[in-house]
């Protein structure tokens, strides 16, 4: 379509993604190591190695490389939004949550380990997440950006951040269907999904060194980008679900729960994805483009993807 922009022709999203992905693969299967007590650390390392996509640690490291610093810069801070993603994923399968059966295509924690240590996994990637990006950077980056950083990951997790966003999601369960406001529904997706691709890209433009006003201009492109990825998922969630309605029969398709095409339409919710990609993409106008391709073209992936 004519609102896709043109990313640099010689640019590879693809490798780059996939490149990207085997670093922090590495680099967090060693943050892991089987130790006493055996079992915990076998409960974490099979979230966090269960081979998700690895946007927020891409995020990360391509915000750290568009404002001139190395990828091996970003690493610990990409590491430690990636265990922060994961655990929370694990407490929002449990039970008392979400009760989901299956995530990254495997049965969920609290299936394999029992809930029990399904939440203390989650409390341990919590804690690693800090430790793991406090030690793992104290030499490199200076002390005041470091602490900028945990700050950043720190507001964007708790109670201003995934916190807030999984307490007014279950507070909307059950809802009278006209309760659940635009306003609510972009609050949840903004705290749920938002505010973490936001400190991903934020970290990575602190650690990197990056300018004031850069750091800001990509925590708008961040900010835009994240509520793009829900509004597309709750695209994708009617398109499949009226694809597959009659095969299966599940709780998780979108007739049982609020999305954007439900509040204001299908048209609209495209339009409004369309504005929020043009939006990430302006942020972008001011850097080099050949330097912004990477983060040009995830918008762009997370704009058009298909799942
Ligand atoms: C953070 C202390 C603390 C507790 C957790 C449960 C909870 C509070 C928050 C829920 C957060 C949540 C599950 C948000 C949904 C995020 C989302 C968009 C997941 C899908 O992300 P992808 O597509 O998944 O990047 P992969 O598997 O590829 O990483």
């Amino acid at each position: 379509s004519a609102a896709i922009p043109a990313a640099p022709p010689e640019f590879d999203f693809k490798s780059y993604m996939l490149s990207k992905a085997a670093v922090v693969n590495r680099a967090l299967d060693l943050a892991v190591p089987l130790a006493y007590p055996d079992r915990i650390h076998e409960a974490m390392r099979y979230s966090l190695l269960a081979g998700g996509k690895r946007i927020r640690p891409a995020l990360c490291i391509a915000a750290c490389e568009l404002v001139g610093g190395d990828e091996s810069l970003a690493l610990p801070a990409a590491c430690a939004v990636e265990m922060i993603h994961t655990m929370s994923l694990i407490h929002d399968d449990l039970p008392c949550m979400d009760n989901d059966d299956f995530r990254r295509g495997q049965p969920t924690s609290h299936l394999v380990f029992g809930e029990p240590i399904a939440i203390l996994a989650g409390d341990a990637l919590l804690a690693l997440a800090f430790r793991h990006l406090a030690h793992a950077s104290s030499h490199a980056i200076p002390s005041s950006l470091l602490v900028r950083a945990i700050a950043e990951l720190a507001r964007c997790t708790g109670v201003e951040g995934l916190v807030a966003g999984q307490v007014v999601d279950l507070e909307s369960t059950g809802l009278e269907e006209e309760l659940v406001t635009l306003e609510r529904l972009e609050f949840i997706h903004v705290h749920k999904t938002a505010v973490l691709l936001e400190a991903a890209v934020v970290m990575g433009a602190i650690i990197g060194g990056g300018l004031e006003e850069e750091i800001e201009r990509l925590r708008r492109y961040a900010r835009c980008i994240g509520l793009l990825f829900q509004v597309v998922d709750d695209i994708l969630d009617v398109t499949k679900s009226s694809e597959e309605l009659g095969k299966t029969a599940g709780k998780d398709l979108a007739i049982n729960k609020t999305t954007y095409p439900k509040l204001v339409g299908l048209q609209r919710s495209r339009e409004f994805a369309e504005e929020l990609l043009r939006d990430a993409r302006l942020q972008l106008e001011g850097f080099d483009s050949a330097k912004a391709a990477p983060l040009l073209c995830l918008a762009n992936y997370i704009a058009h993807r298909h799942k």
